[in-house]
């Protein structure tokens, strides 16, 4: 095995013969060291800053050389090391992507094999009844609004005529944010608990004829049973113009109760009351599932009440700057959770909630 030898002769011929020497043994060792632990072991023996073999050429050849020739050893012996260093990185570079080389060697990718399978989502039940009810109205001419979810207090109460501390507020058991105290009440922020609020913001931006219907997430503070969630959704209608009557609301929700539920489908129209609409009306439709004849979906009665409506009051008119005189309008709103119910004949409402596979995969 090579070692540094201690030189007598210094002149630049013996020089160049040594650092030959040298280089050579270092390419050899270079080409023989395999595998990371010998190559470790050949870098150290040559590079190690205490006694590796460089280092050793700094003692043994420069240090020992005679005074006037000490200039010209110097700079052979740095441009030696050098060289050697460049080597031994050289070496460590192709070491590397050799062991990759070999590694790759033994590894073949099969191009036969099938990949991952991601599985396809389908559309919820609750947004696909949504859809088939935006389509119903929109080809009878309804365009689509949307609203926010986080409202003020003005557009999801006292614009529809709730007035501040209206017992008919009771009736929405509203979630509040929190820390609103300092604000007027009319700014308070709340999560709407009902789509009407984008009837007051519609009539704000658009003058009559007005057409429209807004589809959206709803928030109560109800808990959770078989027909009630404290999220779910409700598609709002409203229609104003001159001379629309209560026949014209009959009609439309007639028209689309049969569209969703089949033609042998009836509605029912019972007095109610909401503050916003004058007369009111709770909306119900022939059972589906029966015929009218009495069943456990609509509790032995023959129908099912299924949404809210009426004639847009004045009042309503008053804060939007629309003529009460000469216009007039309905609105309803409907629960879709409830319509996706009876469309998919689903008993229990939180089953669209749960995120349960085996419920949702049944509509794929
Ligand atoms: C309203 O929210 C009125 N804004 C509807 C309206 C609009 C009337 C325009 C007149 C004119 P109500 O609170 O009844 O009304 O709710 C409407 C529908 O939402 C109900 O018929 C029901 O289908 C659904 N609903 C109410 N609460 C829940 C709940 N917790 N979970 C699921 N659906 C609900």
């Amino acid at each position: 095995m090579y070692t540094v030898p201690k030189l007598e002769d210094f002149s630049p011929a013996a020089l160049d013969t040594a650092a030959a020497d040298l280089l050579a043994a270092l390419k050899a060792e270079a080409a023989a060291a395999s595998g990371a632990e010998a190559f470790a072991e050949f870098r150290n023996r040559w590079m190690a800053r205490k006694n590796g073999l460089l280092t050793q050429v700094n003692e043994l050849w420069l240090k020992s050389a005679p005074g006037p020739a000490k200039r010209e050893v110097g700079q052979r012996v740095n441009s030696l090391k050098q060289e050697a260093e460049a080597l031994v990185t050289a070496a460590e570079a192709e070491a590397a992507t050799g062991a990759l080389r070999a590694k790759l060697a033994g590894e073949r990718v099969d191009i036969s094999l099938p990949g991952i399978a991601r599985p396809l989502g389908v559309r919820h039940p609750v947004l696909r009844t949504l859809d088939e009810l935006i389509s119903v109205f929109v080809k009878m001419g309804y365009s689509v609004a949307e609203g926010p979810e986080v409202e003020t207090d003005y557009y999801n109460f006292e614009a529809l005529n709730f007035p501040p501390n209206h017992p008919a507020r009771d009736t929405q058991d509203t979630l509040f944010v929190s820390g609103q105290e300092a604000k007027a009440q009319r700014d308070r922020l709340l999560l709407r608990t009902h789509t009407s609020p984008v009837q007051i913001r519609t009539m704000e931006n658009l003058k009559p004829p007005v057409r429209v219907i807004c589809p959206g997430k709803v928030h109560r503070n109800d808990a959770p049973d078989a027909t009630h969630s404290p999220v779910f959704h409700q598609l709002e209608g409203l229609c104003v113009d001159t001379n629309i009557t209560f026949g014209d609301l009959k009609g439309t929700l007639d028209h689309a109760m049969k569209s969703m539920f089949g033609s042998a489908v009836k509605t029912s129209f019972r007095p109610s009351f909401f503050p916003f609409t004058e007369p009111s009306v709770e909306v119900s439709i022939s059972c589906p599932f029966c015929g009218g004849k009495g069943c456990r979906p609509c509790k032995q009665s023959g129908w099912i009440e299924l949404l809210g409506a009426g004639m847009v009051d004045p009042n309503v008119f008053g804060f939007v700057n629309y003529d009460a005189k000469k216009l007039s309008g309905f609105a309803f709103g409907m629960g879709v959770e409830r319509l996706a119910m009876m469309t998919y004949n689903v008993d229990d409402i939180q089953q669209f909630f749960y995120g349960d596979m085996r419920f949702l995969e049944q509509f794929a």
